[in-house]
């Protein structure tokens, strides 16, 4: 196995949670670097493209979240390895990977243009994207969103509802998860419940 480091923000989440969620399942050990606002604006010049995560494997670095996702996906066995499934694992990934461009762009905005931006995102991206997920895994079943077995497609999709549930995206409802697709939340819930999960949110 390469050795690996990731480094992202010491936030809940965001976009390094599925590949650190997918490293824990899989039992890949793996340096977790935290690193606060302040080291990153010392050191993103640095950094590939000035931005985080960044994942060294054997002291080459690697960026953007969805390709560090399916990286680890592979090395973890949490990535399909048919062609086709593969693809709808990408899909499903880039689509949430949309929303959080829109949703964590807004920061030259004003509160007021926040929240206007944010009751829109609500009503239009957010809610449509959770309607047609639903309908994704309603279709597939209902327990997996791709493969018949936990992908990093679930790892993602479980990370963007537990950020809905969590009250931390300001202007957003917490309760339009629930409302717009149960079927994802308890999805969410279940994965939530896997030991490794449980253990590591305890930690
Ligand atoms: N497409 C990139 C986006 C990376 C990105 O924008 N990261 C944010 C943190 S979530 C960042 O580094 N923001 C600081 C900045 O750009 O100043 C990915 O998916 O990794």
């Amino acid at each position: 196995m390469p050795k690996l480091k990731l480094t992202y923000f010491d936030i809940n989440g965001g976009r390094a949670e599925v590949a650190r969620l997918a490293l824990i399942i899989g039992d890949v050990p793996f340096e977790d670097e935290r690193i606060s606002f302040e080291q990153f604006g010392a050191t993103r010049g640095s950094m590939p493209f000035g931005a985080v995560p960044v994942m060294e494997v054997d002291g080459g670095a690697l960026t953007q979240s969805s390709t560090i996702s399916r990286y680890v996906g592979k090395l973890t066995n949490l990535y399909p390895e048919d062609p086709w499934q593969a693809a709808l694992c990408d899909e499903v990934m880039d689509v949430i990977e949309d929303l959080d461009g829109q949703v964590f762009t807004q920061i030259q905005l004003t509160d007021e243009q926040k929240q206007t931006f944010r009751e829109g995102l609500a009503e239009g991206a957010i809610k449509t994207t959770l309607v047609r997920l639903e309908e994704y895994l309603t279709k597939r079943g209902g327990e997996y969103m791709v493969d018949n077995r936990l992908t990093v497609a679930d790892l993602k999709v479980f990370e963007w509802v537990r950020l809905l549930e969590s009250g931390m995206l300001d202007h957003v409802p917490v309760e339009l998860a629930k409302q717009e697709a149960p079927l994802l939340v308890a999805h969410a819930k279940k994965i939530s419940n896997l030991p490794k999960i449980v253990e590591y949110y305890k930690a």
